[in-house]
């Protein structure tokens, strides 16, 4: 039944196609493998569009086996439930922010310390390299399965409808919202900021209604989410990186047979690294872009933010949860942080 590996291997992708399609009995045009990927991201987003190239090039090399279905936007809920859907299995494949992983996986974000990057250069290399091999391992732990290759989410900007922030200060009382994880409402109450969690869901509605005055996000996602429209003020705090893992459940991630995976594995990991270069290219014009749309930006000295968050001790905090190990692989890309 299984398609032979050396055969796959040697042969070039036309013959894969054909390899796939001996061997495995199946009604003509019906899928052996149905499954659904989900995100959070809007239709327009480099995430989505290239979520959507992986599970087409998928389908074509399994000459229509493994059929993928891309569920962009929140529509299957919001992160939390997308997250208990994978878990239970009822959803197959979803991209989740390594920072809201962690009320399942407490050592996931160590990505996500406050200004813990110099830039891209460190960022790729970690991820991909031993501090990514390190988270991976620990969700792999959970019960689920992450592929090799991050998708780029990027560095957050701060947001706002009532006022500029410019200085630390300017955090003081400010109700921002953020997603639901223990690390963000730590870094923005260490600002003296009154951080309330919100699923991304609901984000552009708790803007409008002035529930929140601010939010965070790459501005990418500001652009493509439109919350441009319900925000007036872009301050380039730069105080994150995020990405998305893209998590698969881990069951029937390890039910599959090993060329299933294969070539899912390739074309969704290099769609990644496709992806994080159009984020990169679209960093070059969006600022502009959301000028243009009405939004007033303020440079930041964003040194000042980070001298807030030492002296308020969320780093020792943070070095205390995530432990010894864990803190010298952080330190290993990052130089001495605290
Ligand atoms: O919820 C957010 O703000 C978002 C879209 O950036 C994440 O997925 C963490």
């Amino acid at each position: 039944m299984r398609l032979d590996r050396r055969t796959l291997l040697a042969s070039t992708a036309s013959a894969v196609a054909v390899g796939w399609s001996i061997g495995r009995s199946r009604p003509a045009h019906a899928a052996e493998f149905s499954f659904k990927a989900a995100n959070n991201s809007p239709e327009s987003h480099p995430l989505t569009i290239r979520m959507r190239e992986a599970a087409a090039a998928t389908l074509k090399e399994t000459n229509g086996a493994v059929d993928i279905q891309i569920f962009p936007n929140n529509q299957l809920g919001s992160d939390t439930d997308m997250l208990s859907q994978l878990r239970s299995g009822a959803l197959e494949f979803f991209t989740l922010s390594p920072l809201i992983l962690s009320t399942l996986v407490p050592g996931a974000p160590v990505s996500g310390l406050g200004f813990m990057w110099s830039g891209y250069d460190k960022v790729w290399p970690a991820m991909d390299g031993e501090l990514g091999a390190h988270v991976r391992a620990q969700i792999a732990k959970s019960g689920l399965y992450a592929f090799e290759k991050i998708w780029e989410n990027g560095f957050r900007q701060t947001t706002s409808s009532t006022r500029p922030i410019v200085t630390p200060d300017d955090f003081k009382g400010f109700k921002i919202r953020v997603p639901p994880s223990p690390l963000w409402t730590s870094m923005f109450k260490a600002f003296d900021a009154a951080p309330m969690s919100i699923n991304f869901s609901e984000v552009y509605s708790a803007l409008q209604t002035k529930i929140a005055e601010g939010q965070e996000n790459p501005l990418v996602l500001i652009d493509t989410a439109k919350l441009y429209e319900v925000q007036k003020y872009l301050s380039k705090t730069n105080h994150m990186w995020d990405g998305f893992w893209l998590l698969a459940n881990g069951k029937t991630w390890n039910g599959l047979p090993k060329d299933v995976q294969a070539a899912i594995q390739t074309h969704f990991n290099a769609a990644a690294v496709l992806q994080r270069e159009d984020i990169a290219k679209a960093n070059a014009t969006v600022e502009k872009a959301l000028i243009d749309k009405g939004m007033q930006v303020s440079t930041v000295d964003t040194a000042a933010f980070r001298t807030k968050l030492q002296s308020a001790g969320f780093y020792k905090e943070w070095r205390g949860k995530f432990g010894e190990d864990a803190w010298k692989l952080i330190e290993k890309v990052t130089g001495p942080i605290a």
